[in-house]
């Protein structure tokens, strides 16, 4: 088989071979395992000799059977990644084919839903949860996470019988480091006018970053950065559109398809589907357990109080893209994101950045009404 000659091509062949890849690791003895959040370093997992893989659910057809379980007011990301739990050992059809790869999950306490979520968790796969301080600016914030990530470390060792020795933890952190430069290099091409890529196809592209191995994802966006520099120029495209919120899990790219069916330019995302995912380095030149424990605990998530640092980062974002609009996307019953906003509207008011917030779930039902809003923010914009 001739192998893909563009970087779509590529990304795509690389996740259907994912799979198996997978599989063939499990069959050899390796350890996988299965996260949702941001504030899991991969480094350590990989560092101990064991794969990964993201199962945060964004499809709708896996919400309908944790809703025979879970209240139906909570945000359809964790009602989607329970229900495709639950599908798959139940050996149900609407199954995420990831999940009955996983050995272990590796969850975190971040917001109340998955918290209660993750209780549930052991039942049908062995569940491993981290700590994190709720307060990341306070004194005690950063020995307090350095103590729950060597915890977890020693998880990962029990669970695959390897050792994370101080090397192997380094080598992890220039190999993230390495996809975390060569994202910032895509995006600095978005800066262009016109952006010489739709954000839908970067938001397919970091979707597929949770699931590709380190070293397939970087060969791709080495190869699209390629592309990007001698592709002809696009035409003129509508208002530059900063997306900031929530993430948009693999499955869900609603909101990001309306905006540019309305003609929108989407030129950068915060959020852990964007920006968030990558935007801070790992300080290679000191303690690698602590250099991690700094770094993941600069995530601004609004599950964190305060989060100035997102505030900020929203407008520096919003400036250094020139951006005309933000769109602020939040999924339904996510309250932390749903109630920062107001925070961040007010900053965007003073430096007179329009925003447009949209809620909303993985249904369709609500897709006209976000046109109709999405069509009147535009011409606001234009
Ligand atoms: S670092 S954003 S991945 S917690 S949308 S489940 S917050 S109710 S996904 Fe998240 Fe980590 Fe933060 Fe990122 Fe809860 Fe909100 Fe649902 Fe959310």
């Amino acid at each position: 088989m001739a192998p893909p000659s563009t970087a779509s091509g590529y990304f795509q062949e690389s996740y259907d071979l994912r799979i198996a890849e997978l599989a063939e690791e499990r069959a050899q003895g390796k350890t996988i395992v299965g996260t949702f959040c941001l504030y899991v370093p991969d480094e350590i997992i990989f560092a101990a000799g064991a794969d990964r893989i993201v199962l945060c659910g964004g499809r709708a057809d896996t919400i309908a059977p944790a809703e025979q379980m879970l209240p139906r007011n909570i945000c359809p990301l964790i009602k989607s990644s329970f229900g495709a739990i639950l599908d798959s050992r139940a050996g149900g059809t609407a199954s995420c084919p990831h999940v009955r790869l996983v050995d272990a999950v590796v969850a975190e306490a971040t917001c109340d839903g998955k918290k209660k979520m993750y209780e549930l968790l052991p039942e049908y796969v062995p569940t491993y949860v981290i700590d994190l301080p709720q307060k990341p600016g306070s004194p005690e914030a950063a020995a307090y996470f350095l103590a729950e990530l060597r915890k977890f470390g020693k998880f990962m060792e029990d669970l695959t019988g390897n050792r994370i020795r101080p090397g192997d933890l380094q080598r992890e952190i220039a190999s993230a480091n390495e996809t975390r430069k060569l994202l910032h290099r895509l995006f600095a091409r978005r800066k262009r006018d016109p952006p010489p890529i739709r954000g839908s196809e970067i938001l397919r592209i970091m979707q597929r970053q949770f699931f590709l191995s380190p070293d397939r994802f970087r060969t791709g966006l080495r190869q699209l950065c390629e592309e990007l520099d001698h592709a002809s120029t696009p035409a003129r495209t509508g208002p530059r559109i900063l997306i900031a919120g929530c993430p948009m899990a693999a499955g869900n790219t609603k909101v990001a398809d309306i905006l540019e069916q309305k003609g929108a330019a989407i030129v950068v995302e915060e959020s852990c589907t964007g920006t968030r995912a990558f935007w801070d380095l790992v300080d290679e030149s000191t303690d690698p357990w602590t250099a991690l424990a700094e770094r993941y605990l600069r995530i601004p998530c609004a599950c964190m109080t305060p989060n100035d640092d997102r505030i900020a980062r929203i407008l520096d974002l919003a400036k250094e893209y020139t951006v005309d609009g933000v769109v602020y996307y939040t999924l339904q019953f996510c309250h932390a994101y749903n109630i920062e906003r107001l925070r961040v509207q007010k900053a965007l008011k003073k430096e007179k950045i329009p925003m447009l917030a949209i809620e909303s779930d993985y249904g369709d039902a609500d897709a006209e009404q976000i046109g109709i809003r999405i069509d009147a923010f535009l011409e606001m914009v234009s």
